[in-house]
């Protein structure tokens, strides 16, 4: 049994990475769901101003960025690991280009004349209006997400028919016979795109590529039980507190233990997370916080995407 609680919300792309990824590791698991939209109170008690989809919770560890999200899982339910060390550079860099480059490709494509019409179909007027200022507004100051249709357009057959193409040769999945990140990080941006009836025609035509997006879908989400924000926030806040140590402390940059920063995605959704730095690894950084509804929270993040500033 493990205490994951994952926030998130049905049509969330990178939620749907991490819900796939806890069916592969069989997981029994916690799901607050969480507004599409800012605000998002509750959300933001637990992370300190990270609003960004999904957010996986342990009691007060709260893990911001799929990045990091995915390994956590995975050293949970090591058995069937999704890094697999032969191919370190290899999948992580795929799910790297996926989560950025291909994501972005793919919400070009939503916001294309075709996507923009079917997205439009789907949700009330009200909403639209709603989650395009919220989305701008996430979008600024950020130099993420800032890709055009024409563009998009141009690049998807391109990588879809490279896809295509390993997956004839080399299969049954993206990097051989083993499943990885890779997998996981592409399927939530084809996901993306084929929940979309005004562009998910663009997917047809490959049917290697076709059979692979079933057997991952196939996996599934696992088993899920809903519990409510609040209750999610109390689980936080009764939590037991944890004195850090600075023994496996990196100094990166100069800032130390114990220092007070303030971290700062740097593609989009750029509202920073303040604190004190209390864990400090190759990959990852986490800083304690106190919040007067969710008590002491350690908010960690991967060091990848994020810079990190003096409060
Ligand atoms: N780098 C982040 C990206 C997460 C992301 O962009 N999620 C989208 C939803 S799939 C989001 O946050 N959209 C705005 C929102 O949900 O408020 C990660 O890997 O978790």
């Amino acid at each position: 049994m493990n205490d994951f609680i994952l926030h998130h919300y049905d049509a969330s792309p990178f939620s749907e990475k991490i819900r796939t990824l806890l069916g592969h590791k069989n997981a029994h698991y916690k799901v607050v769901n969480i507004p599409v939209i800012m605000p998002k109170p509750e959300l933001v008690a637990l992370t300190g101003g990270y609003r960004k989809t999904p957010v996986l919770q342990r009691d007060n560890h709260i893990y911001c960025d799929t990045r990091l999200i995915a390994r956590v899982i995975d050293e949970q339910f090591s058995a069937q690991s999704i890094f697999p060390l032969g191919l370190s550079l290899t999948v992580n860099t795929l799910a790297q280009w996926a989560d950025q480059h291909l994501f972005s490709v793919a919400v070009a494509l939503t916001f294309s004349p075709a996507g923009f019409e079917a997205f439009r179909q789907q949700v009330p007027e009200k909403f639209i209006e709603a989650f395009m200022n919220d989305r701008a507004k996430m979008r600024d100051g950020g130099n993420g997400l800032s890709m055009d249709a024409h563009t998009a357009l141009q690049l998807i057959p391109i990588y879809l028919q490279q896809m295509e193409q390993q997956l004839s040769i080399g299969g049954p999945y993206i990097c051989g016979d083993q499943i990885s990140i890779a997998d996981f990080s592409i399927y939530h941006c084809l996901w993306f795109i084929n929940n979309n009836a005004g562009v998910s025609p663009l997917l047809k035509g490959y049917p290697k590529l076709h059979q692979w997006f079933e057997i991952i879908k196939a996996i599934g989400h696992g088993t899920q039980t809903s519990i409510d924000a609040t209750t999610a926030i109390e689980i936080a806040g009764s939590a037991q507190k944890i004195l850090f140590s600075n023994d496996d402390f990196l100094v990166v940059n100069g800032f130390t233990f114990g220092q007070r920063v303030e971290i700062i995605p740097i593609d989009y959704g750029i509202t920073p997370v303040n604190g004190e730095l209390i864990v400090s690894k190759r990959d990852e950084i986490a800083i304690k916080r106190i919040d007067e509804k969710a008590g002491e929270a350690y908010v960690h993040f991967p060091r990848v995407g994020y810079k990190i500033v003096t409060a």
